[in-house]
């Protein structure tokens, strides 16, 4: 059975005290309200994940992640963070390929690929972000395009490997720009790549994937998008940098 997940990208918000209030609002309501077949993570700034991560392991069913790290192990890498320092410090998860990153900072699909195996090797989860452009959308084969994201960063892996990583799609028209792809378009994607995923490594892999949606996810359309069979939960961007409504949407399932 695939695990359903509702993750918050904080991105570069918050400082320190902030963070610390946001973080603990979030552990008290989860702990007190979520179900706990519903795994919730927080992707705090890497300055903070040290901090908050003291919180979050209190909670069975949260984790904390990182909204990036280092392809490389270690060495004279400066400003950089590698997976070993992220798992040594407790986190659980690993953002990876945000539509952001592939485009402000030029990551691309064999960088990427090095990314999963290290995160991988460290024993932590990658989530793996795809997507296309409002372009590529209104153009053929959008759905072949985001196949071949997945294709080109993660078909290397073994079935078993493949088994640890969680899926995020994240149509780049819809974040940050109060768009939402509606429930049948993020079904649309979410069935195609579970079938994509089927191809490569069969029926019962693919059934076991969690595929997130990201982009502009909140509490207003979290319920009808969590109720698509394939939608197994939500990266959320803007909405997991307010606790009651980060909360709702990890209730909406
Ligand atoms: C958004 O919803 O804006 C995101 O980018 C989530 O990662």
């Amino acid at each position: 059975m695939r695990k359903k997940i509702v993750a918050g990208n904080w991105k570069m918000n918050k400082s320190m005290e902030e963070a610390l209030i946001l973080a603990s609002e979030v552990v008290h309501m989860v702990k007190d309200e979520v179900n706990t077949d519903v795994q919730v993570i927080i992707a705090p700034p890497a300055l903070y994940l040290t901090t908050l991560q003291k919180h979050t392991e209190a909670v069975a069913n949260m984790g904390i992640a990182a909204q990036n790290c280092s392809n490389k192990a270690s060495g004279a890498y400066t400003g950089e963070i590698s997976a070993s320092m992220l798992k040594s410090i407790g986190a659980t998860h690993v953002i990876l390929g945000h539509s952001e990153r592939r485009q402000y900072f030029n990551e691309s699909n064999e960088v990427l690929a090095e990314k999963v195996n290290i995160v991988l090797e460290n024993g932590l989860t990658p989530i793996f972000c795809c997507g296309e452009t409002l372009e590529q959308r209104q153009a053929e084969g959008f759905l072949e395009f985001v196949a071949s994201q997945l294709t080109d960063s993660l078909f290397h892996l073994s079935a078993e490997e493949f088994g640890k990583v969680v899926i995020a799609y994240e149509p780049i028209w819809a974040i940050g720009t109060g768009l939402t792809a509606s429930s049948q378009q993020a079904q649309d994607m979410h069935a195609y790549l579970r079938g994509h995923i089927a191809g490569k490594y069969g029926q019962e892999v693919a059934d076991n994937t969690s595929i997130l949606y990201g982009g502009s996810c909140n509490e207003k359309n979290a319920e009808e998008l969590f109720a698509c069979p394939d939608v197994d939960g939500g990266l959320i961007g803007g909405a997991s940098l307010k606790s009651r409504e980060f909360t709702n949407i990890a209730k909406s399932f």
